[in-house]
Parts: C-alpha cells; structure tokens; sequence
C-alpha cells in the first residue's frame, strides 16, 4: 500500500494571488489523485522569500514557489528576466512562451538543479507596472527617485539605466517605506498593487511595457528523486494542471485589479507611456544586457540566446 504523505508548499504571496490560486490548483490536483496531501503556507508565515528558500533547500519543505527576482544570488542566471524589453507585452505570446521556450523548460531546470532545487514550472504573473509619487514618464522625471527593486543586482541595473535610484528591499518593507516617503516608488503587477494595497501609498501607476514579473515552482531535489515514479508523474501532473488553470487565470486579471483600484481611489492616475516616450527606456536596455553577461559569463550569454531564439521562433509563428 502506498504511504500517504503530507508535503509542505510555501509560496510568497497573500490568499487569493496568483501564487496562491497556482498552489491551490496544485494541492486540489493532487489531493484528487492520490492520498497525499499538501499543506500550502502563504506570506509570513514562514517568513521572507529568502526564509522559505532556505527551507526548502534544507529539505523542511518540500515544495517553494520563490520568483527570479529573489534568486539572484543563488542563480545569477535567473536575472534574465530583469533586461528590460526583452520579453514581448502580449500576452498570449508570453504565456505561450513559457509552454514552449527550450530556456525555460531545458536549460533553466539544469540550473536549479545545481543547487539541489528540481524546478517544476515557470509561469508569468502579469506585466510589471511602476507606481510612484509623480506619473513619470521620462528618465530625467526618474531622477532623484528611490524606486525599490526587488534584491537582485541586474534589477538595479535596470533603475540605474532609466535614471532612477534603485533600492533593493525584501516584500515586508515596501508599503511601510513607500508610506513614509523613504522611497518614492516601486514596480510589481496591478493584482499585486491592488492586493497589497499599493496604490493607496503609490498612486501614479506607469505602464512602461518594460517587463514581466515571473515566478518559479520547484522541489526540494532529495525530495523529488526520492519518490515513487508514481509520485513524479503525479506532482508532475499537477504542475502542469496548475500552469493551465493559471494560463486562464492570469489574462485579463490586470485590467479587472485595475477597475477595482478606481473604483476605491481618486488618487490614482494611469500613464500609458507611448511609443516614443518607450523608447527613451528602450534605448537603456542594451547597458543592462550587457552587465547581465558580465554578471553570468558564458552560461547566461548561452541562456540569453536560447531565450531569444526561443522568443523568435514563438514571435513568428
Ligand atoms: O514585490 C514583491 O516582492 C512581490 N511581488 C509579487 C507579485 N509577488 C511576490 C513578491 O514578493
């Protein structure tokens, strides 16, 4: 008879998020499929997203949903996603992407897997948007602006090149320092603006088309090749019933998270930034690409083109 287990999951955000609606999915999916079952810990209660990493690499947890933005240190690589204007702003296109890119689904599991991690899905949340004291929409109206950054260094790199002072802070820190003017802005998608409350602190929200905020799902590596091939295909199974549940979910979640935030402020101004005035931004990407295969050496400039081929060959069909 097999043994029933109860695995551990800890994701980094709040009830009801992107995360959580993704770890549900997985936890229903394999709950229906098998006698295990799947404790889900949401934000806080284990602590930071570098707390819950830590756990699951020393095998407390088996389950961490940690995003790229946090995994620098551990895996430099994982700051492709902060190059700005790399990734396309359809939607559509991005999550096919994520379905299909050789970067993502071949090349970045063997890098997790280097740090014991067995990385299981990586999946978009929404488009990042900034949120400041002003409705910026040049370089120039970024400088002087602390704008908090989640803590990796080519995300800094990122700020720097649009002219802002970057400031790397864990999640907990943001709404209290925005509320007292220790920084003047941040960037995240509009559910989590709305979520977090955001908005209330940050009013002036800039769609800037620059980036997508990602996040990762992975095991415990021990863990992982410890199971049953029964137990493989059924978290496997599940991980991809999750990314579909989430590849419905998540279009369409911004404007509606956005219709709410009008509806309960009349601070809040949008800027959809133009063309031209993308370009001024645009035109500061290369910088960050380059201190992105500085940061990375050869593996990250062989990643980059992987993910670039991987993003033609989707942007063409
Ligand atoms: O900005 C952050 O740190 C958080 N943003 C999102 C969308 N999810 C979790 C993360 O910690």
């Amino acid at each position: 008879v097999a043994q029933a287990d109860n695995w551990r999951y800890a994701h980094e955000e709040y009830e009801g998020d992107v995360q959580d609606v993704f770890a549900y999915a997985f936890k229903e999916h394999n709950e229906e499929n098998s006698d295990h079952t799947v404790q889900v810990y949401r934000f806080g209660e284990l602590g930071e997203s570098d707390d819950i990493m830590e756990q699951t690499q020393n095998g407390i947890l088996q389950f961490v949903n940690q995003s790229p933005g946090f995994t620098g240190a551990l895996i430099p690589e994982a700051q492709i996603f902060f190059i700005p204007y790399l990734m396309p702003t359809d939607m559509d296109t991005v999550i096919e992407f994520f379905r299909e890119s050789k970067a993502i689904n071949e090349d970045f599991p063997q890098l997790y897997s280097e740090q014991g991690l067995e990385l299981l899905k990586m999946y978009p949340e929404g488009e990042m948007v900034v949120t400041a004291d002003e409705p910026v929409t040049t370089p120039a109206e970024f400088d002087n602006k602390k704008i908090r950054v989640m803590t990796n260094p080519l995300l800094s790199e990122t700020y720097s090149a649009f002219g802002a002072t970057p400031t790397p802070l864990p999640w907990g820190e943001v709404y209290g320092a925005l509320q007292t003017n220790m920084i003047q802005g941040q960037e995240n998608p509009i559910f989590w603006i709305e979520s977090g409350g955001l908005y209330e602190v940050s009013p002036n929200l800039v769609f800037t088309g620059h980036g997508w905020f990602t996040t990762a799902m992975m095991a415990n590596q021990e863990f992982f090749n410890g199971l049953s091939e029964e137990d493989k295909e059924l978290v496997r199974n599940a991980t991809d019933h999750a990314f579909e549940h989430i590849a419905d979910y998540v279009p369409g979640l911004g404007e509606k998270m956005l219709d709410k935030i009008l509806e309960d402020s009349d601070e809040v101004t949008v800027t959809r930034l133009t063309k031209e005035q993308r370009q001024a931004f645009r035109e500061r990407a290369p910088q960050v690409e380059e201190r992105f295969v500085e940061m990375t050496g050869e593996s990250g400039a062989k990643l980059l083109e992987q993910f670039k081929a991987d993003l033609q060959a989707i942007e063409s069909e």
